[in-house]
């Protein structure tokens, strides 16, 4: 939360409202309640399952956080660039290479936008994608298994906020820098040198059709502005992006006021198809770079790190006719693409009114050359010409428009803390709700494909003050439902959120429940260090490793005795959970390691990694109540000194752990 509009703004909202400098306008009757119904449209009986799934980002806790709605009852954290040590992400061998870098393991991001996996600008059901901000990198999750499949870092980036956003078909998952930076060989310049030496990229980033697996195809360099937000076109803007920037002054100090200056930004329009083409023809130069791409793959249950080396960069210069820029007031934050694809909504937050762009007259503009000079190089486009229309005075501070399929357009308005419904062809205002307060992102079910589903708006809001029971300095950020099935829009729900949200995502329950995975099949684990049955469980010495394969099963794990280790030796506990049904996965700890537990999924293998620094018997113990003997999970493994000759033994059900031969040839037990 950044303070984000200078003095004229805040005046004229404290001599409108009256309320505080840094928070936004409270709204007038902030009391005023929900109204007559309101109850029942949220309640989801027991037992019962809500009608969307909603996907929310959780800001700078690097996660995302699923609830359903209309109830709000939240589901799942799913880490993605956070270590979590409640699923064990990011702590067992198997998940950390995920958040491995090209600067190093990375253990936490700031996870601003989703976006959900679409076919032909409808959504599909098959994957979420993510931003990592701070070391710019995108996440897919897996929507069988909500959980994170697949990292890839983008380089010649920094602050990756404008990301990530998909084109109709998710052939592109596309990427914005919000910092310009010095790219190429020149990186340790004076910062002064700011308008000279740093750029901005935008990158594409291929997505294959049936894995989902991400490559980076092409980066367009841009000029040193900042890039907010995008949104690819659709239907009639099909092949289009459209991306919001601000710092068109190219400021590098002070950007509050020095950002601040210029009447006018800009809306990037980028021709993707003809880049696409360009990069084929090879217009396109490689340029040397290092960047992280992180697979887990789903036989083995780990995740593998590749540290790639090159990417194509198209430079506007040698690529007529792919990028021009078109004016748009002030600083500029969301850029929405209407249902239709007609219309670009170019919200800018310091900005009196919403200008909406016309494809079509986008288009024409460019057939004619209808330019107002250059911006490095690049066609800008008349603003008048390409404008549709301005929504007058709708409000203070607009960031993000959503669509309800309807026609009409809701933007969030972060200083008069509201959301505005306004009609997407005559412009008109046509109602208007609090926000409880500072809204930012708004989420309807479907609202960026082309046939949205309505019905619901949910506001994210970054300050809550007096909406919850007080919890110290902080307080939790939060979620409001509004029915928006009437002309006016209606308040029916407040919960609170994980993390900070920025934008979220919608969709129906049932295009996800089918693909719902319950186990993985232990036939299918190819896990390397897995034991695929009781009879295979052992404990093994390398050297100073120790590796323990641990099988685990209602109510006991095998071996659940182990003798022989010794202080600094490198223990791994490979655990193989042997069940196959649905929801009972297995946890494992270890008393005094420096490390989270595991969570281990039915039929998956996960490793967890100890140092034992002092001699001793340590308690092993399952973390997940799994059954009515779970508090008898548990196992014992003794620490000797480091010259001691206690040989490696394990056992189960024995009451002394059988001693193995050798080191060469361990004695298996049954
Ligand atoms: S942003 S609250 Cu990081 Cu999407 Cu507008
Ligand atoms: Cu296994 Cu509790």
């Amino acid at each position: 939360m950044t303070q984000l509009f200078p003095k004229p703004l805040v005046i004229a909202c404290l001599t409108v409202v009256g309320f505080s400098i840094t928070q936004g306008c409270k709204p007038r009757g902030a009391e005023s309640a929900v109204s007559g119904d309101a109850a029942s449209k949220v309640y989801v009986a027991p037992g019962k399952y809500d009608e969307f799934y909603n996907f929310v980002s959780g800001g700078f806790s690097g996660q995302m956080s699923v609830y359903g709605i209309p109830s709000g009852r939240l589901f799942r954290v799913i880490p993605v660039f956070s270590v979590d040590p409640e699923k064990g992400y990011g702590y067992s061998e198997e998940s950390k290479p995920m958040l491995n870098t090209s600067h190093g393991f990375i253990p936490w991001d700031d996870l601003h936008h989703i976006a959900l996996s679409t076919t032909n600008s409808e959504h599909d059901g098959r994957w979420v994608f993510g931003n990592g901000n701070n070391t710019p990198r995108i996440a897919r999750v897996d929507l069988k298994t909500f959980r994170t499949a697949e990292i890839i870092e983008i380089p010649n980036s920094a602050g990756n906020h404008s990301s990530p956003f998909l084109t109709e078909n998710t052939e592109y998952v596309v990427a914005g820098t919000r910092f310009s930076v010095p790219i190429g060989d020149k990186l340790d310049v004076p910062i002064n040198t700011y308008k000279e030496n740093f750029k901005g990229t935008v990158s594409f980033i291929g997505v294959d059709k049936t894995t989902g697996r991400m490559s980076i195809a092409f980066q367009i360099l841009t000029p040193g502005i900042n890039f907010d937000l995008a949104r690819a076109g659709k239907g009639k803007s099909s092949g289009w992006f459209f991306f919001s920037c601000y710092n068109s002054e190219k400021a590098n100090t002070l950007l509050e006021v020095n950002a601040s200056q210029k009447d006018k930004d800009f809306i990037m329009a980028v021709n993707w198809k003809k880049a696409e083409e360009y990069a084929k023809a090879g217009k396109g130069v490689k340029k040397p770079v290092r960047y992280a791409h992180n697979v887990y793959d789903e036989s083995t249950h780990s995740a593998t790190s590749t540290m790639e080396t090159e990417v194509l960069v198209l430079d506007p210069k040698d690529c007529p006719d792919m990028v021009y820029f078109m004016p748009c007031p002030k600083s500029p934050h969301g850029c929405d693409t209407d249902p239709t694809g007609e219309y670009i909504v170019g919200s800018g937050k310091l900005a009196a009114t919403i200008p909406v762009f016309s494809f079509t007259k986008i288009q024409n503009a460019i057939a004619a050359k209808d330019y107002d000079g250059t911006f490095d190089g690049i066609p800008v486009l008349k603003y008048e010409s390409v404008l549709h229309g301005e929504v007058q005075k709708p409000g203070l501070g607009p960031l993000h428009t959503e669509f309800d399929g309807k026609g009409n357009a809701y933007t969030s308005f972060f200083v008069s803390s509201e959301v505005v419904k306004w009609s997407v062809k005559d412009l008109k205002v046509l109602d208007r709700v609090p926000t409880y307060y500072s809204v930012g992102h708004l989420s309807i079910p479907g609202g960026p494909t082309k046939n949205p589903h309505g019905k619901y708006l949910i506001a994210y809001n970054k300050i809550t003050k007096d909406r919850y029971l007080p919890t110290g300095p902080e307080l939790a950020q939060s979620a409001q439902l509004y029915d928006i099935t009437g002309e006016k829009m209606k308040l029916l729900l407040d919960f609170p959120t994980i993390g900070e949200p920025h934008y979220a995502e919608a969709i129906p329950a049932s295009l996800i429940i089918k693909n719902s995975q319950k186990i993985y099949k232990i036939e299918e684990n190819k896990n390397p260090n897995a034991a695929l049955g009781d009879n295979h469980a052992r404990v093994e010495r390398k050297g100073n490793e120790v590796h323990v394969y641990m099988t685990s099963i209602r109510s006991h794990f095998t071996p659940d005795n182990i003798e022989g280790a010794k202080v600094g030796d490198n223990i791994y506990f490979h655990v193989t959970n042997l069940e196959q049904d649905w929801d009972v996965p297995h946890g494992f700890a270890v008393k005094g390691a420096n490390n989270a537990e595991l969570l281990i999924m039915p039929g998956e293998t996960q490793t967890l990694k100890w140092v034992p620094e002092k001699a001793g018997v340590y308690p092993m113990y399952c973390t997940d109540f799994c059954s009515a003997l779970h508090q008898e999970m548990q196992g014992y493994i003794r620490v000797s000194a480091v010259g001691s000759n206690v040989p490696i033994s394990f056992s189960t059900g024995k009451t002394a752990p059988i001693a193995a031969a050798t080191e060469s040839a361990p004695v298996k037990t049954e």
